[in-house]
């Protein structure tokens, strides 16, 4: 393995490296044209998978719910589906956008701004399933642990994730079996995930095999090692957890791109702009555009399709004058967060969510 495998040193020579670019290939992201559906079909939308996509035996899978309950549960994929189901939308992001943006860049999944969707999740609320098990009242945490197997700073590991008693029951928390009406696929955690609205991508631990209720914080890697913020080293700092999205909006990219650069080419006049905003902390209450270095300008809120997803927003007052042209636009939410123009750096880059910005070459017979 390479200086690099720890996942954290930056390249010196600021190029992407094989690695990052073998994890992009798996990984992909939300073309953004993609950001004109209210749900994002399958897909188109973005998915990231830390290890490999594992082989499920679904005659032998059930869900185990385990360690501090009244009674232990193995649940069926069957068992799963004969109870009341809930169909919630909800926009997923993964902690790690924005990341090839920052400099020096950290090495891992290098999203630019795609890192995200928005499906229609269908399952079971983990609230009825807890409440049928019986968490008792010492239980601090509820510990996920997916099937997938793999390798993460030196550590073997099963992907596993833990949320606080109350976080996992008092919320909306799922477990889902369908994506937009149908069965899971295999690449976004068939048969079982769990889905926390609100909460960064890495929380929805897929492929579900076990539920633990735990009266110690869990220590697993991915809770104390990776998803958290560092100003400059995982060992020396305790870290803050990554856990709720941050506001964040982007624009459909105008007109026609241009193959390699992804520029974008228009025509002289008014030109419509359109998108998508949304927050894993309050409401969206404003979207702003900005043409180059103009002031920013409020744009027009839409509708989104329930209160976990994102929500539309439209601006009609540019017109577009021949030349090139940076625009940009930024969300705010109900606590008054916004977006940055320029990122914070932190040591793994998470919850970066600086303003997007899309050139636009405007010339006449485009
Ligand atoms: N078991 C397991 N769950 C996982 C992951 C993983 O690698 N293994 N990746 C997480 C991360 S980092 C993100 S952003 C989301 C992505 O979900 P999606 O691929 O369905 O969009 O899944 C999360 N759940
Ligand atoms: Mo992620």
């Amino acid at each position: 393995m390479s200086a690099t495998a720890a996942g954290t040193e930056p390249d010196a020579s600021g190029r992407i490296t094989p690695h990052e670019l073998q994890l992009a290939t798996r990984n992909h992201g939300l073309p953004l044209e993609a950001l004109r559906h209210e749900i994002t079909p399958v897909g188109m939308h973005y998915l990231l998978i830390h290890y490999d996509v594992p082989a499920v035996d679904t005659e032998a899978w059930a869900l185990r719910v385990t360690g501090c309950v009244e009674r232990e549960l193995a649940l069926t994929l069957d068992d799963l589906r004969a109870r009341p189901k809930v169909t919630i939308p909800v926009t997923f992001e993964c902690a790690g956008n924005g990341r090839a943006r920052l400099e020096p860049r950290p090495i891992s999944q290098p999203w630019l701004v795609e890192a995200v969707g928005t499906g229609v999740w269908g399952g079971v609320p983990v609230r009825d399933v807890l409440a049928d098990a019986g968490v008792a009242a010492r239980a601090r945490e509820l510990v996920f642990t997916g099937l997938d197997r793999g390798v993460e700073g030196g550590v073997e590991q099963q992907y596993a994730r833990s949320l606080s008693v109350a976080d996992a029951l008092e919320g909306d928390a799922l477990l889902a079996y369908e994506l937009n009406g149908l069965p899971l696929p295999p690449q976004h955690g068939f048969p079982l995930r769990l889905v926390v609205p609100g909460w960064y991508g890495m929380t929805n631990v897929k492929w579900l095999a076990e539920v633990r209720a735990v009266e110690e914080p869990f220590d697993g890697y991915q809770m104390v090692t990776a998803y958290r913020l560092y100003r400059e080293s995982a060992e020396r700092e305790e870290g803050v957890p990554v856990q709720r999205m941050r506001p964040r909006a982007l624009l459909v990219p105008p007109g026609i791109p241009d193959f390699l650069t992804r520029e974008r080419l228009v025509a002289p006049g008014p030109c419509p702009l359109e998108g998508r905003a949304w927050s894993g902390r309050a409401r969206i209450t404003g979207v702003d555009v900005r043409v180059d270095d103009g002031p920013w300008q409020a744009a027009a809120l839409g509708p989104q399709p329930g209160p976990y997803a994102w929500r539309a927003w439209r601006f009609d007052g540019w017109v577009a004058e021949p030349g090139t042209h940076v625009l940009a636009c930024r969300a705010t939410d109900a606590t008054g967060d916004g977006q940055p123009d320029e990122q914070d750096w932190n040591l793994k880059g998470f919850a970066n969510n600086a303003v997007q910005q899309v050139v636009v070459h405007v010339r006449p017979g485009d």
